[in-house]
């Protein structure tokens, strides 16, 4: 008898949807994946925006409480989801100061280099070539500070895996064929660690339609 599994998570393979499924695998949730055809507008569906009226991915459902569903939107909102199912599983439990550190780093990807990045890649599917790179160059910049993060630890935050690495792992995997391995050696290296985790490899193919 197949085993009913509370958790779906609807998405398509973009770096949101990713990071949502590479926090759920690295907690160790089961769920199951629900694909969105963003090409054919099915984000736009009512049926979907039942979910989330602003028809973007990814969104989580967690059918747990089967009184009341929970509904979320916002990949880093899922991200801490995760990390509150399995306490200690991404983000240190038992030290506040290595925690503290896990959230400042978070923050720094989420809002100082994703959150440009995507602005630039709205101008320029928008033709605003100029101001897309303006964009894409300060997003850079900053994830170069983060060079620093590593000079010391195997994880940006410390010595462990957190969700500060999660929100780092897509963006600099999309913008690494800008970065340049003699440029950038301790993320290089970073990335070629994260990418070898079998929960972030399991993640990153999760919305991948042709076979591994
Ligand atoms: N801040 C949101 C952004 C969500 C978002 O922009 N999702 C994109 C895919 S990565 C989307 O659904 N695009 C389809 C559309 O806008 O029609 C998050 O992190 O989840």
């Amino acid at each position: 008898m197949e085993t009913r599994v509370d958790v779906e998570l609807y998405g398509a393979q973009t770096g949101n949807c990713i990071r949502a499924a590479i926090a759920l695998e690295e907690a160790g949730v089961r769920y199951a994946v629900r694909h969105v055809d963003l090409a054919r507008g099915e984000q736009r569906q009512a049926s979907f925006r039942a979910l989330n009226p602003a028809g973007k991915v990814p969104v989580l459902v967690d059918r747990n409480d089967a009184d009341a569903p929970l509904v979320l939107s916002q990949s880093n909102a899922i991200v801490l989801y995760a990390a509150e199912q399995s306490p200690g599983s991404l983000l240190p439990a038992d030290d506040p100061a290595q925690r503290a550190v896990a959230f400042e780093r978070f923050f720094f990807f989420v809002t100082d280099v994703i959150a440009p990045g995507h602005a630039a890649f709205y101008l320029k599917h928008k033709r605003m070539p100029e101001a897309a790179a303006a964009l894409e160059s300060r997003a850079a910049h900053r994830l170069a500070e983060a060079e620093r993060f590593l000079e010391r630890s195997p994880f940006v935050a410390g010595d462990r895996f957190t969700i500060a690495d999660i929100a780092a792992f897509t963006i600099v995997n999309a913008m690494s064929a800008t970065l340049g391995e003699p440029v950038l050696p301790n993320l290089a290296r970073w990335l070629r660690d994260v990418a070898a985790r079998p929960a972030v490899a399991r993640g990153y193919r999760a919305f991948a339609t042709d076979p591994a």
